[in-house]
């Protein structure tokens, strides 16, 4: 596998807008952190939790707090129907996210001008109104592939692109792919989603393997534990782990993974293993447990390390 030897600050320093986000990896914070707010109804961890502007900003104000870098807002759950998790999220409409989504942005952009905010969206003309209100970041679940005109918006506001692999469509995920190579395809997925993003004219990308949209548990840790294939691609890679049925169904079973509530601590686990492998963004519903857990695994390998020969 090809080894990227040197992370360029033009790639690896993210314009956001004017506001620079360091995202070389070997960070002394380990990541950077993005705080999920989800102000939606169902999530399936804070639906429901975040859905007056107020509660929303108490909420980003602690994640800021705890040490976040973006706020990562989004208005439409992608919790896929299955087994899992029942029924699955209700599509939701331009109009209906647009409502959710945009007096929190606003909200967010006056009252904490130093956060970074993204907007987690693959509709173009969501994307549009919040980096209008006040957005830096577009985090687009489907890498384009839905509308790749996301693109256009992205580059016409100088906002940095989250390219996230899935498939389906949010909330409808095909629980029936089969990967004869699962990092080799969503690498090459996502390597068609940069060649989109670039021709229209985005500088700052971020890939994402899509940890748990439409993979086997066991295809999603393979994803994590052979990130740098996609670090390779020569863009900062974003990991989003929390709380997923992955963690439940290892700490579990398959048929009865163990609940959201009990899955922080192997999200620490599977996160830091992400990082090792060079991931520099990491989504997050627990800030402060993420934060503290990333500085250690920084100070830890910031120390030199000592090969003591055994003898045979
Ligand atoms: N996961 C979710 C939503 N957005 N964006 C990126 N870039 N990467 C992810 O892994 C990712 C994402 C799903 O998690 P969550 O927002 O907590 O749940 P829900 O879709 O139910 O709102």
């Amino acid at each position: 596998m090809e080894q990227i030897q040197t992370f360029s600050a033009e790639r690896f320093v993210l314009n956001c807008r004017g506001r620079l986000l360091d995202c070389r990896p070997g960070l002394p914070t380990g990541a950077q952190v993005m705080g999920i707010l989800n102000v939606t109804p169902d999530s399936f961890w804070d639906g429901g939790r975040y859905q007056t502007v107020d509660a929303a900003l108490r909420r980003a104000e602690i994640m800021l707090e705890e040490g976040a870098a973006i706020i990562d807002v989004g208005g439409e759950s992608t919790r896929p129907k299955g087994r899992i998790y029942g029924q699955g999220a209700e599509p939701v409409s331009v109009d209906e996210e647009r409502r959710r989504v945009l007096p929190v942005i606003e909200a967010l952009a006056q009252r904490f001008p130093e956060a970074l905010i993204s907007v987690d969206t693959y509709k173009p003309q969501v994307a549009q109104e919040a980096l209008e209100a006040g957005a830096h970041i577009i985090n687009d679940q489907t890498g384009l592939r839905l509308y790749p005109e996301m693109a256009e918006v992205a580059a016409r506001y100088g906002a940095p692109l989250v390219l996230m692999h899935a498939v389906g469509r949010p909330g409808e995920l095909p629980h029936e792919v089969t990967y004869t190579d699962v990092v080799a395809e969503v690498r090459a997925s996502l390597a068609a989603s940069v060649a989109r993003a670039q021709a229209a004219g985005v500088v700052h990308l971020v890939l994402d393997p899509g940890f748990g949209f439409g993979k086997t548990a066991a295809e999603n840790l393979r994803l994590v534990n052979n990130l740098d294939a996609l670090l390779a691609l020569g863009y900062p890679v974003l990991v989003g782990i929390s709380r997923k049925s992955t963690i439940g169904q290892v700490l579990g079973t398959p048929e009865q993974p163990v609940p959201p509530e009990g899955r922080l601590y192997g999200t620490l686990g599977v996160t830091a293993v992400a990082v090792l492998r060079g991931a520099t963004l990491v989504r997050t519903h627990d800030v402060r447990p993420t934060v503290e857990m990333l500085r250690l695994l920084a100070a830890t390998l910031a120390q030199p390390r000592r090969v003591i020969a055994t003898a045979t």
